[in-house]
């Protein structure tokens, strides 16, 4: 299980009882972490062991009282949070009467099943290193404490169990059955018997006075064994012999520390952790265990696959050199241009060319070249939609002659709508440069002048025409030669070139059907940019571009 685990706390506290009345026992195993309680989860054991020594040890700490309550109860929020099992926790002494209220509801509001408490003072010491009779709770105090507890608790799905430690302390069999006496009158829902013993002497000794005692009071709460030094004994055996919930509970972090220095012995004496590869979880492992592997299936599920055509098919150099192979700064036009296109996280990539074998270098890349042949006037347009079968999702096309940057592509590529053509207003101030015909773009509305000033990125405008022979004055901007589709613009752009073809038009510009599809009623908008492009036709455009790359780097 993961953190999406799906457990109400109410659900959860009354499941450890449900397992009890259905099976007849439970069998539990120690978790002192988010990812140790993944391990309980995905194993067969019934419920959680939230361990003072385990919660202690895992932070570098000794058992004895060190790790503040609100410590604990963040551990235990940990491990719930990230499974479903009910749990059980070490409650150590519970503190005073007021210590122990408060540990009751905060358990329970957080849907903890039970908490076990031990008839010691605090501090008190770990069972297996110093409990002695000195460190022992007066039956008494303890028994009042025990009473407060089922006072205070809500329901009585939640178990307050009482832990008799007189057999580790060395007071013997008669004074455990006699504190056992005065907590079961106190009304706890169970009694934990704990020894230290290497053999299950002491319990096997226990069980039928427990059950003789319960006899003669006329109640017999839940009993809970322990059996960490005494483990030659099978959990069937301590059921057989009338033990209800029975505890593992130190065994995840004995193993995980024991890992932990093999591990980093194995590592350091080889100079490398190739050794230790076949002991320890892979990242994969460690991925699916907590959930992340759900994430990133979601995150491709959300990614949107955009997919590129550049439009190459057409470009002659000045030296016969297809435009897209001209170097730039040591790097061909075509390379730049995968190169922008991948930053923004484009990376299907398909190049309409008229030579496949002049294009044999640029396949590295990864980019898929396709050959297309057509009559000059035709070229663009009818080259761009013979890659029909890549036109289908969100596709970017480009002319194969210009140099742009990722900003241009983002930009274009997070807008909304279906089509969005790349524009720059900024011809105006440099148009005595220009030597060849651009192709202008008008608005459906005119920007006001004061609006020319204030140009922002994303902004769009509705285009009403776009043309070589729009007048300068009255054109709003210049096309850059790059457009984005989404999967309806697609489904438009494949439309109305059918029904041009069969109008039998012969004209062959993208241009050209843009202009089709705005008389056919579909919306095409235009996005500003002021540079950030360069289109390439002359040996002096590549040295223009060449010098301003070298500047951005
Ligand atoms: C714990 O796991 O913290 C316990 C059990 O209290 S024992 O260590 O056996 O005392
Ligand atoms: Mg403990």
């Amino acid at each position: 299980m993961t953190f999406e685990s799906k457990k109400l706390p109410g659900d959860r506290i009354s499941s450890l009882k449900k397992i009890l009345d259905k099976k007849g026992n439970a069998i539990g195993l120690e978790a002192h972490s988010g990812l140790s309680g993944i391990v309980v989860e995905k194993s067969a054991f019934d419920f959680v062991w939230e361990s003072s020594l385990t919660d202690s040890a895992s932070k570098g700490l000794p058992d004895a009282s060190i790790v503040s309550n609100e410590s604990r109860l963040h551990t235990i929020e940990e491990i719930l949070n990230v499974t479903t099992k009910p749990m059980i926790v070490d409650g150590d002494t519970g503190g005073d009467e007021d210590n122990f209220r408060f540990l009751v509801k905060r358990l329970e509001n957080q849907g903890v099943s039970a908490v076990i408490v031990e008839d010691k003072i605090f501090p008190k010491r770990n069972s297996f290193g110093g409990t002695v009779g000195a460190g022992m709770e007066d039956p008494d105090i303890f028994s009042k404490k025990l009473s407060v507890g089922m006072e205070t608790k809500s329901t009585s799905d939640f178990l307050i169990i009482a832990r008799l430690e007189s057999l580790i302390a060395g007071l013997g069999m008669k004074e455990t059955m006699s504190r056992a006496e005065k907590y079961i009158d106190s009304g706890v829902d169970g009694i934990m018997i704990h020894s230290k013993l290497k053999t299950p002497d002491e319990i096997i000794e226990f069980i039928p006075k427990y059950e003789q005692l319960c006899s003669k009071i006329g109640r017999r709460p839940y009993l809970i064994a322990v059996p960490t030094t005494y483990n030659s004994i099978s959990d069937k055996e301590l059921i057989d012999l009338g033990v209800d919930i029975i505890i593992h509970a130190n065994h995840l972090s004995r193993a995980s520390f024991q890992s932990m220095l093999d591990t980093a012995n194995l590592i350091s004496e080889s100079g490398r952790s190739l050794e230790s590869d076949e002991n320890i979880a892979t990242v994969k492992e460690l991925f699916a265990a907590v959930g992340y592997d759900k994430i990133l299936e979601r995150d491709s599920e959300k990614t949107t696959n955009i997919s590129a055509i550049i439009a190459s098919a057409g470009n002659q150099s000045d030296d016969e050199k297809p435009r897209s192979l001209v170097s730039i700064s040591g790097k061909p036009l075509a390379h730049h241009q995968i190169e922008t296109l991948r930053k923004v996280g484009i990376e299907d990539i398909v190049i309409i060319v008229n030579d496949l074998d002049k294009f044999k270098d640029i396949e590295n890349s990864g980019a898929k070249l396709i050959e297309s042949n057509f009559p000059e006037e035709k070229k663009l347009l009818h080259s761009i939609m013979s890659a029909d079968k890549y036109l289908s999702e969100h596709t970017l096309i480009t002319y194969g002659d210009i140099l742009f940057n990722e900003k241009i592509v983002s930009s274009l590529i997070s807008s909304n709508e279906d089509i969005v053509i790349a524009v720059d207003s900024s011809y105006r101030y440099h148009k005595h440069n220009v030597d060849k015909k651009l192709e202008l773009v008008s608005y459906s509305e005119k920007k006001s002048p004061n609006n020319r000033r204030q140009l922002r990125m994303s902004e769009l405008y509705e285009v009403s025409k776009l043309g070589k022979n729009l007048d300068l004055e009255s054109a709003e901007a210049e096309f850059i030669g790059v457009a984005y589709f989404s999967p309806k613009g697609i489904k438009d752009l494949k439309e109305s070139f059918s029904k041009m073809n069969k109008m039998g038009t012969s004209e062959g510009l993208l241009i050209d059907i843009l202009n089709f599809m705005i008389k056919e009623g579909i919306k095409i908008n235009s996005m500003e940019f002021d540079g950030g492009w360069i289109e390439l036709h002359t040996k002096d455009d590549f040295k223009m571009a060449e010098e301003e790359l070298n500047l951005e780097y």
